[in-house]
């Protein structure tokens, strides 16, 4: 039986070594949280809390986040007892929605029992591969010039697939002009839900450039017209904000809203839901693949450790911290070479928190409980 006494949390904030842009922000830096979860006899476990700072990606925000941590979450994980992380994640699912906090507390969990069980996080999940490939997302650029040498850079350093993120007006332009550089990459676009059913004379075009799916097209509840839009096209239709909940995993296979599934660690609330999420996505024999939302090494880590089950047939979009990151939060970086990460075989999520570090970029500490015994202090 495992009792959590502590949890510290910390907003910690890292520059981006190039600017991110969907259709909707760009940034210069991030701020996510980390979650240390510490029992009675001093382990401590982390995670992350990976949300952007603003609500267009999901509702959540870095400010909502660390709000309900404090006054729902924290509260509901000290003193409760647990023999596996899933039982904790059923005490985190009393909060409905939220599941980008949430996740950052069901990842230490899941931490701290593979580390106290003396397994690697990836066994523990479930999964079975020593490496998994990887593949970039890149952003929109301000020409299809510097799009074209971000894609140069990361096919050179060996990355297997490339992700182009799109919106009405960068769409059929750039993605034609990679694709004419690149005849062979592996190649697919993420509209993160910019384009309605008027749109779909643009999107017949994409579907003649051998992408290897189209990721959210339409509004993340919009399952019906992505049902409508899949049976019109060969490319396989993706779905990332569509799916949060189990459920909606459900109604979407059901109704045929898309072939292929991204499985993010936050949007679905944690490694339990990831899992769940994969298991299912298997029974109907939808390939799934991790999706990242720009992770420190703490979340990063933990993607890695998901990317291993034997359902993540496509590459991630988990590639090295140095895409995004000079210095990471974890003493070691996660590093792809060739466009594969190795998967820890130490017991535990594989990667140590850089105390020093951490505490150089904490911009907000919260302890709860009994604080932590050994780690960091700012
Ligand atoms: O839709 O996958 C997305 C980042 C922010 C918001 C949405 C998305 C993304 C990414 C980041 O594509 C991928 C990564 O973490 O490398
Ligand atoms: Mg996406």
């Amino acid at each position: 039986m495992t009792r959590i006494v502590g949890v510290e949390m910390r907003r910690v904030r890292l520059p981006l070594v190039h600017e991110f842009q969907t259709s909707s922000h760009a940034k210069r830096s991030l701020e996510h949280i980390l979650v240390a979860l510490t029992t009675a006899d001093g382990a401590t476990g982390w995670g992350e809390i990976a949300s952007p700072s603003g609500p267009f990606y999901s509702a959540e925000t870095v400010d909502s986040c660390w709000a309900v941590a404090r006054s729902h979450l924290a509260p509901l994980v000290l003193g409760a007892d647990w023999d596996h992380p899933s039982e904790l994640a059923a005490v985190l699912g009393r909060v409905r929605g939220n599941h980008f906090a949430r996740a950052g507390f069901d990842m230490a969990a899941w931490s701290l029992w593979s580390a106290q069980h003396g397994v690697p996080l990836a066994a523990a999940l479930g999964g079975t591969r020593a490496t998994v490939e990887a593949g970039v997302s890149l952003g929109i650029e301000p020409t299809v010039d510097a799009l074209l040498a971000q894609v140069a850079q990361r096919v050179g350093e060996g990355y297997r697939r490339v992700k182009l993120k799109i919106a009405p007006g960068w769409d059929v332009e750039p993605v034609r002009a990679v694709r004419s550089a690149y005849p062979s990459v592996p190649l697919h676009v993420d509209a993160n839900g910019a384009y309605t059913p008027a749109h779909l004379p643009v999107l017949r075009e994409l579907d003649t450039l051998g992408l290897l799916m189209i990721e959210q097209p339409y509004a993340p509840r919009a399952l019906v017209d992505l049902a409508g839009l899949q049976a019109s096209l060969a490319t396989p239709v993706c779905l990332d904000e569509s799916v949060e909940e189990l459920d909606d995993l459900v109604t979407a296979l059901r109704l045929g809203s898309g072939r292929i599934l991204n499985i993010k660690v936050s949007r679905m609330g944690g490694l339990t839901a990831a899992v769940r999420a994969h298991a299912l996505a298997a029974e109907h024999g939808v390939p799934v693949w991790c999706g990242g939302m720009h992770e420190f090494g703490i979340g990063r880590a933990a993607n890695v450790a998901l990317c291993a089950l034997p359902g993540f047939t496509l590459p991630s979009d988990v590639s090295g911290s140095d895409k995004y990151y000079a210095r990471d939060v974890t003493t070691e970086p996660i590093v792809a070479v060739d466009g594969l990460v190795s998967v820890p075989s130490a017991a535990g999520l594989g990667r140590e928190p850089d105390a020093d570090f951490i505490a150089a970029g904490t911009v907000d500490r919260l302890v709860l409980g009994a604080g932590p015994r050994r780690g960091c202090s700012a």
